[in-house]
């Protein structure tokens, strides 16, 4: 028995499903989860030694790699000043500074624990802002594991088949309006139902957690509009997008303005952090400038400040990582492109920025509905093959691969070649 299975068996006994978010399961492609030991650049290694490159990158955080020597001193030195305090401190100051001064958009910001609890947050607040209860989210998007937010959403629920929660009440969902990615016309739909209701409207710039669904071109901006038209609030969930697809995340990339954006992970280069930023007149709602109550002992947690600070900071001042990353991205998802073109099943390679995700459908994948006619006993194939070969990509069709600053040219062209292997041989 290898020491991932045997930490897995145990694990079961103490941990529902042998993990701490579903989505590490591997379950959906008939495979036990590896339990990792390290990682470090573009590379982890598991508990029984095996080093693979990893596309995962702890869900989208480790864009500059793991283990970055910069990122890793500010975390020993913030360490050795002590772990919380549940007070404020100068970083909290600076981190914000840092993000208000440079994303278009956010006048003030307020730093929570993970993209769950930012989205949960920017919600309450756009309720309480807009003094409506209804939201608008669309189908395949995730936005957390928060009660309102479990309505036909992705990731592991998407994986699972349930889209929805058990244990979730219906009052918790009755203000919840379900809309279609990238149809303007379903959105358009609820406002003309509920043109005084609808507090805001939340959506993934960027769809990445049913695959990757690129917005079509208008969507992002008729949302704008639509959103304007009726008083409603614009929430750019940007957990995935924020400072991935340049510094200014979907905001810069595609020039549309939000009212408020939420973010994740990335904002503490790895360690649990989230956060959400607006306009001051938006976010002053929020408690104690404001009625809007939300708090959190370990928010803005000193060592999570700093390893976050550390990050936007080299991102910032490194303009460059985003061009050389994002041309290095596009090279590779043509080259699995070109591979995957050798199958003789149908396949869509949906990718922007760092960002991609292989389909086996033969239909374009443009929302949630076209996501699921992948086939995902296809994908369990190809993903055991690719993972027996040192690559590790997130267990789940509905899920997206993330490139950092550390996968070099020649990995990735040789993980593209091994696709070429792979899908030569099943033509
Ligand atoms: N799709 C999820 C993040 N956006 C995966 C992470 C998790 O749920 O553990």
């Amino acid at each position: 028995m290898s020491r991932s299975e045997e930490l897995f068996k145990r694990a079961c006994e103490v941990i529902p499903g042998g993990v701490n978010s579903p989505v590490r399961a591997f379950g959906s492609v008939g495979e036990n989860p590896r339990f990792i030991a390290s990682a470090d650049g573009g590379y982890m290694t598991d508990a029984d030694g095996k080093r693979y490159l990893d596309l995962v990158g702890s869900w989208g955080p480790m864009i500059l790699g793991h283990n970055h020597p910069e990122i890793r001193e500010a975390v020993i030195r913030a360490c050795e000043k002590g772990l919380s305090y549940g007070a404020a401190t100068e970083a909290e100051v600076e981190i914000a500074e840092l993000i208000c001064s440079t994303v278009r958009n956010i006048g003030m910001v307020r730093m929570v624990n993970s993209g769950t609890e930012a989205v949960m947050s920017a919600i309450r607040t756009a309720r309480g802002f807009t003094g409506r209860d209804k939201i608008v989210k669309f189908m395949g998007c995730y936005h957390g594991h928060s009660d309102a937010l479990l309505v036909q959403a992705g990731s592991g629920v998407m994986t699972a088949g349930v889209p929805d929660s058990a244990g979730v009440p219906a009052g918790c969902t009755k203000d919840t309006l379900s809309a279609v990615y990238n149809d303007l016309s379903s959105v358009e739909t609820l406002f003309e139902q509920f043109p005084q209701e609808i507090a805001a409207v939340i959506v993934e710039p960027v769809a990445a957690n049913m695959g990757v669904v690129p917005p079509k071109k208008g969507f992002l901006e008729g949302l704008r509009r639509l959103c304007t038209k009726y008083g409603a609030l614009l929430i750019f969930d940007e957990v995935i997008t924020g400072f991935r697809l340049g510094y200014e995340g979907a905001q810069g990339y595609f020039g549309v303005d939000a009212d408020l954006v939420t973010y994740g992970k990335i904002i503490g280069a790895g360690m649990p952090v989230g956060a959400y930023g607006g306009r001051k007149e938006i976010m002053s709602m929020v408690a104690p400038a404001g009625p809007v109550y939300q708090a959190g002992t370990l928010s803005g947690n000193p060592v999570a400040m700093q390893a976050g600070l550390t990050q936007l900071r080299i991102l910032k001042e490194h303009p460059e990582i985003y061009i050389e990353l994002n041309a290095k991205a596009d090279r590779f998802y043509t080259g699995l492109d070109a591979a995957a073109s050798k199958s003789p099943q149908g396949y869509h390679v949906n990718h922007i920025a760092s960002l991609g995700c292989l389909y086996f459908t033969k239909d374009p994948v443009v929302d949630y509905a076209s996501a699921k006619t992948s086939d995902t006993k296809a994908f369990a194939q190809w993903f055991r093959y690719i993972f027996e070969k040192g690559y590790y990509i997130a267990p789940s069709q509905f899920e997206a691969m993330f490139l950092s600053a550390a996968h070099t040219e020649e990995e990735l062209g040789k993980m593209a070649e091994a696709a070429g292997a792979y899908f030569g041989a099943l033509a």
